[in-house]
Parts: structure tokens; sequence; C-alpha cells
């Protein structure tokens, strides 16, 4: 008797669990929900990035010759949610058990987990390994542990994966993380290739109309959707990267340049947490290119420490902690979100920059989400949940096993700890050290006083001085609160009153 697979939208890999127990008399169901898709409102390339993906694979499966039902939006209008679809499958076919794998959201997984009494069919789970590093592996590390630092999962990973060892077990290149050689600023006239983009498939034009039709009042726009939608296409995403932009990647990883949105990223997130990517490839491309002599060290440590480090680290920490994970707001943050987070006209040129490039692509690399958006939040106090809600739903990659240790514990500390050992507030002086944007704001990052003083400097310093009570006896805050004292008691009324008026007028700066 048939079994019925379900395979969600960030589940599009041939070698996924579920899909290595299918047969030809099995039934492949796909769907696109209205649950799924309005959650939060999520950006328009994603929408048109998943269900396209999703369209795109369900063909492949279908020439494979798997019995595949693929539900199109708004196809039926009793079709709200996965339950709702699967209800609707199990009433045409004869089936005698459901099939999915560990899927990548708390919420979605309470769903899942009523399957079983709601069809009175036995639901089997699947782990997910996609990922290197299994749930339970995760919560054994992190089992005899007082703190959960990302640095020493990593070297487990490592260890576990053989990824850049040395055939001692020791770390080819004598260290471990080459963390210090990623901080270099970037030279404006630097060359640069640009990412590879794809033009709109026959399907892809499908969607877009629709999500035109079904999500107008979404973020972002359609017409310059330019994301890979296959396995294939991804592949080759990423090996233009490592041919063509991985060497800077190691020195630029963290600088940021004016109306560069891209710089020498991999812009492949999207498509590994969709499953278009497959992790240990994408590592045995980089070390490949490392051992090749193409790319330096720094360059190969540094991709394949996101990927196996702090990506799989975000994912454990995620299921380890949930569902108390959402509600930590350690420093108690409730500011409303300003509207350019939404439309990204304010004065602030590093903001604008970030925000309007994430309303145009759906994305920002790292140091924009947090040393910028992230540090802005988390600097005027803004909303945790207003916050959180905004990230998952803004960028292309994001489903909230990754983005909520993200944003709620590396970028707002909300969590008070358990991922980083302190904040990454900083002031101006970051932001104009890691980019070329200061130089043509509005404000001026020397200055914390007076009408054009940029807004980071005394947010920055108001918020260690409101915070003093939680977080002043933070060892690594030590130097911070050390020079915030040496301001003596004028220069930090000045600057509290300062930062009093910034946040007052937060909508205006
Ligand atoms: P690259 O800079 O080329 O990095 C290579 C890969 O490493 C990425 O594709 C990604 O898969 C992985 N990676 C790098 N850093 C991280 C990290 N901190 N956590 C997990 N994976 C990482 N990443 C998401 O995939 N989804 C999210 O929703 C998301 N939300 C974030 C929210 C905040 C506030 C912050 C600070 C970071 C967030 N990140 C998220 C992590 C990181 O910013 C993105 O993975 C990265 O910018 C994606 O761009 P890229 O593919 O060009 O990455
Ligand atoms: C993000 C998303 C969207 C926009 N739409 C769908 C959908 O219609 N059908 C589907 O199966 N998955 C979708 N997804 C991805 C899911 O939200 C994702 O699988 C879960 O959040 C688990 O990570
Ligand atoms: Fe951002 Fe301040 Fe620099 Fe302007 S001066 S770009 S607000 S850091």
């Amino acid at each position: 008797m048939p079994k019925l697979i379900v395979i969600l939208g960030d589940q599009l890999s041939p070698a996924l669990a579920s899909l290595r127990q299918a047969t030809p008399d099995d039934i492949i169901l796909l769907a696109e929900v209205q649950s799924e898709a309005t959650y939060v409102k999520h950006h328009k390339h994603k929408i048109v990035l998943l269900f396209s993906a999703m369209r795109h694979f369900a063909a492949v499966l279908r020439q494979q010759g798997f019995n595949v039902c693929y539900i199109d939006y708004g196809s039926h209008p009793n079709i709200q949610s996965m339950t709702d679809a699967i209800q609707f499958t199990l009433i045409q076919r004869q089936i005698t058990q459901i099939v999915i794998t560990e899927c990548g959201e708390y919420r979605l997984q309470q769903e899942i987990l009523n399957w079983q009494s709601h069809f009175e069919l036995p639901v089997s789970v699947l782990e997910d390994d996609r990922f290197i590093c299994s749930l339970s592996m995760f919560a054994q590390w992190a089992s005899d542990r007082q703190q959960l630092r990302m640095e020493y999962f990593y070297r487990l990973m490592r260890r576990h994966t053989g990824l850049l060892m040395s055939s001692n077990q020791q770390p080819v290149g004598g260290q471990w993380n080459f963390d210090k050689e990623n901080r270099k600023a970037c030279p404006p006239d630097i060359a640069q290739i640009p990412p590879l983009t794809f033009v709109h498939t026959e399907i892809t034009v499908e969607v877009i109309k629709l999500v035109n039709q079904h999500f107008a009042d979404h973020p972002g726009i359609t017409e310059n959707f330019q994301y890979a939608v296959t396995g294939k296409d991804a592949r080759k995403a990423f090996l233009h990267f490592v041919e063509q932009q991985l060497a800077k990647f190691g020195d630029y990883q963290d600088a940021m340049l004016i109306d560069q949105p891209f710089l020498f990223h991999s812009i492949c997130s999207m498509y590994l947490n969709a499953g278009l990517l497959d992790v240990r490839w994408m590592c045995q491309k980089v070390e490949a290119a490392y051992k090749a002599g193409l790319v330096s060290i720094n360059a190969a440590e540094g991709f394949i420490r996101q990927l196996i480090g702090w990506r799989e680290y975000v994912r454990g920490l995620y299921w380890l902690k949930m569902p108390d994970y959402s509600k930590n707001n350690y420093l108690e943050a409730q500011r409303p979100l300003p509207g350019y987070y939404w439309h990204g006209k304010t004065k602030m040129r590093c903001m604008q920059q970030a925000i309007s490039q994430t309303l145009e692509f759906s994305y920002a690399h790292h140091i924009q989400r947090l040393m910028v958006t992230g540090n802005f939040a988390l600097l005027a106090g803004l909303s945790v949940k207003e916050i959180t809600d905004w990230y998952l739903a803004i960028y292309a990659d994001a489903y909230e096993w990754v983005e909520l240790p993200n944003t709620l514990g590396m970028a707002l500390f909300a969590d008070g700890g358990v991922l980083a050992s302190k904040p990454y507030a900083a002031s101006g002086a970051y932001i104009n050290r890691m980019s070329n944007y200061c130089k043509s704001c509005h404000y001026k990052v020397k200055d914390s006083l007076g009408e054009l003083a940029c807004p980071f400097n005394a947010l920055y310093w108001d918020f260690l001085d409101r915070n003093s009570a939680t977080l002043g006896q933070n060892a690594r805050l030590q130097l911070a609160y050390k020079n915030w004292s040496a301001k003596g008691n004028e220069q930090q009324q000045a600057i509290r009153a300062k930062a009093q008026q910034l946040l007052i007028h937060l909508e205006q700066l």
C-alpha cells in the first residue's frame, strides 16, 4: 500500500531522507499553501524562489517516474495549510502511512505532531541528515557544558568531517580559526565580478504572475528576480563564486561598500536552506580550491567555518532551546520598529544602504544584518518580536531555525548570552572602519553630540548606560564601561539627553 511522502518548500533535495524511501507506488505531495506563505509577510523574492523551485523539483520527480501530487497556490479554496493539503490527498488515494523529514520550524513541527491522531495514520518523521550534526549529536555536545560557544562546536565539526584537517588530526594552517584575517576594509575601487544571475524560466514567469496577484502587499518587487530555481543552476552559481569570488571573500568578509550589495559573498544561503545545494558538496569544493592553491587558508577556513560552524551551531541551538528561546527578551526591548525598516527612507546612509538592497534583492550580507540593521535595533531597544519577524519575512534565506538564533541571540543579545559572550554593540566608528558609507552620510560619524551627530554614537553609550544593571558585570564590556565612566558626569548627561532626543524622534532619523 502506498505511503504519502510530504516534501516541504525547503526540502527540495534529491537525497532527502524521505525521498530515499520513495517507491513508484507512493504519492509525493508538494503544496503551495497560505499558512506557509503568510505566517509572516515574506518578501516576494522568497515566495517566487520557493514556488518556482518547488514546481521545478516536482517536474523532475515526475520525469523520474514518481507519482507527484502538486497543489498550486489558490487552486483549492479549502486548502490553506499542509494539514489541509494532506486531508485533500487522503480523500483521493488509499494511503497507509505518512512520511516526512524533520521540518525546520517549531511552529510547523507542532502541526506535524498532530497528524497521527488527526488522520489516524502512522506518521514517520525522519532525521534531516542534510545537516552534518544531528540534533541528538548537538544535544550530546551541549549536555556537559556550561557555555555553548560556537568555536568549540566548530572544532568538533572539523574533526567530525575531516575538513581542512591534516593526517595527524591537527587543523591545516596550524590554527582552527583565521577570523582575525577576515576583517579587512575593502578599497572602493576594487575589481569585482558580480554573482551569477539567471533568466526567468516559463515556470518562474507563471509564478511571478501568481505572486503579484496574491501577495501584492508583501515587500519587494518581482521584476528584478534573478536567482536560480533549480539545483543545477544553484550549483553553477556556487562554482562561479568559488572560482571568481572566494579568494577575496577571505579578506573582505566583513567589508561593506556603497551600492555593492554582494561584494565577495556567495549568495548561496537561500539555495542551501531550500535544499538546492548540499553543504558537504559545497565544503568539498572549497577545500579542493584551497588544496589546488586557488584560495588562501583564511578564505577556505573562513567560508567552511560559516557552514559547518555557525550554520550547524545555530540549528542545534534552536532545537535545543525551543520553544522558550523565542520568548527571550533579556534587555526588555519594546520600542516599535521605525517605518524605514520597511521602506528604506532614512538619512542614515548605512541603514539606507542595507535596507534598500534588502528590499531590492531580499539579500544583505552578514555584517550588514549584524552590525547595521541589527546593531541599530539593539542600540535603540527595538521590539525583539518585531525585529525577529522582520528578518524572518524580508530575507530569501530566512527560516526560523537559522533566523531566530542569529537575530534574537547574536544581533539583539535577547537570550542573555546563550549564543554570544557579549552584545555585538558598536558605535559609528565600527561602520566607518568597515565601509565607505559614512563618507556620503548626512550625519557626522566622529560626532556624538549636535544636530548632525551620527545617531549610532549617542545610542551606543546610552545603550551601555541604560543596561548597566544587566551588562555592567560582563567581563568583555569592562573596557567599554571604563570609557563611559571616563567621560565624566557632564558629558554623560549630554549624551543621555541626545540619546533621548534620538529615541523620541526615531522615525525622523
Ligand atoms: P556568505 O557570506 O557567502 O557565507 C556562506 C554561508 O555560510 C552562507 O550561505 C550561510 O549558509 C552560512 N552562514 C554564514 N553565517 C551564518 C550564520 N551566522 N548563521 C547561519 N549560517 C551562516 N542566515 C540564513 O541563512 N538565514 C537567515 O534567516 C539569517 N538571518 C540572519 C539574521 C541576522 C540578524 C544575522 C546577523 C545573520 C543572519 N544569517 C542568516 C546569517 C548570515 O547573515 C547569512 O547566512 C548570510 O548573510 C547569507 O549570505 P551568503 O549566502 O552570501 O553568505
Ligand atoms: C517559506 C515557505 C513558503 C513561502 N511557502 C511554502 C509553501 O507554500 N509550501 C511549503 O511546503 N513550504 C513553504 N515555505 C517553506 C516552509 O515555511 C518551511 O518548510 C517551514 O517553515 C519549515 O522550515
Ligand atoms: Fe551610519 Fe553614522 Fe556612518 Fe551615517 S555616519 S553611515 S549613520 S555610521
